[in-house]
């Protein structure tokens, strides 16, 4: 109810100005805010302004719930056939002795070694090789799910999709149904960067278009699955290309519904060809959020991806539209890491994560990939952690 007399006090303002008291009123009647008002958003949207616009959707959609999920990554490789400038996994940062490749009996010792572990999900991403390609893959997917059935697979994304299919010379309906039938449950939001031509031309050119990307999506949509869907942001783009971007993605879910979560990922710029553009301060990463939560009106969730942004930002940012703040990781991940993240072995125990929702104020609850509830921990005590015990000894000398 806080977050709505916010909103009322907000439209009463008389030094508000008349465009963004549309907004506000939008927001309000539950109306869709058009591209030319998203970029007003981000030229004149101030934090506060859009902490209470972005915090009455959130509340409105799942009032003081907060999600996280227990999960690891597998990064098969960190070397690639692309190129991507932002990206500290690129060929040319990385000569090959500095590299992993891991083999198909790697990849399953690295689930293994989870038997009996309370994780519902495998995160699977990481560079491009010609090794890794269909037939590949959908063994690996098919071992995962005979080993562990109940663990969710949700791996690689259109970049990679795009990639082994073209060997392969199959279409992507074709590619996908295969993925599906291998094992594969959902696709991760990454790839996505930034859709406009004029910025991915230079940031990432090689690698799949932005139009393949989305193919690739609903290709997997029309299946009955679900997706993610990122932007790296914070780097050498506009604010129109922000919109642009969301606005793509807003067009492809009013036609699938399929994407479940908005993934914004800071741009880091440590060991990396971009390592002289400057990274958003957290007055951005806040203001992105809440500018994301309130354009994209179809999406349920938005995600911080807390080993991004650090455990404090990932609190602030719920306050800002966000639901989500993934997982337990368990220092599975290195993408982020040798970007720059301060998080540099990124794992979060189940308690951790649930303090750190506790602390703020809302209601952390572990959801699987797909939002099941797995436990809503808001009157949960996690039972006494049990002290060494020490005895005096009487003293002899
Ligand atoms: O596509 C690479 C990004 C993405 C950098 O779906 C960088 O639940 C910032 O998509 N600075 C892959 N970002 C990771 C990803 C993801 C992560 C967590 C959850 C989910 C999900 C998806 O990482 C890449 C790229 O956009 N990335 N380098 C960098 N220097
Ligand atoms: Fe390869 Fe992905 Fe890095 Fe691009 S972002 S170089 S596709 S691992």
């Amino acid at each position: 109810m806080e977050a709505e007399s916010n909103l009322h006090v907000l439209l009463q303002d008389p030094d508000l100005s008349a465009d963004l008291k549309q907004i506000a009123r939008k927001v309000l009647d539950n109306e869709r805010i058009t591209f030319d008002e998203g970029v007003l958003l981000y030229e004149k949207g101030e934090l506060s302004y859009l902490g209470v616009l972005a915090n009455y959707i959130r509340n409105k959609k799942h009032g003081d719930r907060t999600y996280f999920n227990r999960n690891f990554h597998i990064e098969p490789t960190n070397l690639c056939v692309y190129d991507c400038k932002f990206c500290s996994y690129s060929r040319l940062i990385k000569q090959r002795s500095e590299g992993w490749e891991y083999t198909m009996d790697d990849m399953l010792d690295l689930v293994k070694k989870y038997d009996g572990e309370p994780v519902t999900e495998v995160h699977i991403v990481g560079g491009v090789l010609p090794q890794y390609d269909v037939p590949f893959y959908s063994e690996l997917f098919s071992r995962i799910k005979a080993h562990r059935p109940e663990l969710h697979v949700k791996a690689l994304t259109p970049v990679e999709y795009h990639y082994i299919f073209k060997k392969a010379k199959i279409g992507y309906a074709e590619g996908m149904k295969l993925m599906k039938e291998a094992g594969l449950e959902s696709i991760p939001g990454g790839g996505a960067e930034i859709f406009h031509e004029e910025i991915r031309d230079i940031i990432c050119k090689d690698k799949c278009t932005a139009d393949q990307w989305l193919q690739i999506h609903e290709e997997w949509h029309k299946l009955g699955m679900r997706s993610n869907a990122t932007m790296l942001y914070g780097h050498i783009e506009k604010h129109w290309h922000r919109v642009d971007h969301m606005e793509r993605l807003r067009q492809l879910q009013d036609k699938t519904g399929g994407f479940q979560t908005f993934i914004p990922l800071k741009f880091r710029n440590q060991d990396n060809q971009m390592s002289d553009v400057p990274e958003s301060t957290v007055i951005e990463d806040l203001r992105n959020y809440a500018i994301a939560r309130i354009y994209l009106d179809n999406f349920d969730h938005i995600k911080a991806y807390w080993a991004m942004i650090s455990r404090n930002t990932a609190q602030l940012s719920l306050n800002f539209g966000v639901d989500d703040i993934d997982g337990t990781l368990d220092d599975t991940t290195k993408i982020y890491s040798m970007a720059g993240a301060e998080e540099q072995h990124p794992g979060m125990s189940t308690k951790q994560l649930v303090e750190l929702i506790k602390q703020v104020g809302r209601q952390p609850i572990e959801r699987d990939t797909l939002y099941n509830v797995v436990t809503d921990y808001t009157n949960f005590e996690f039972p006494e952690e049990v002290k060494p015990q020490f005895y005096k000894l009487p003293v002899i000398n």
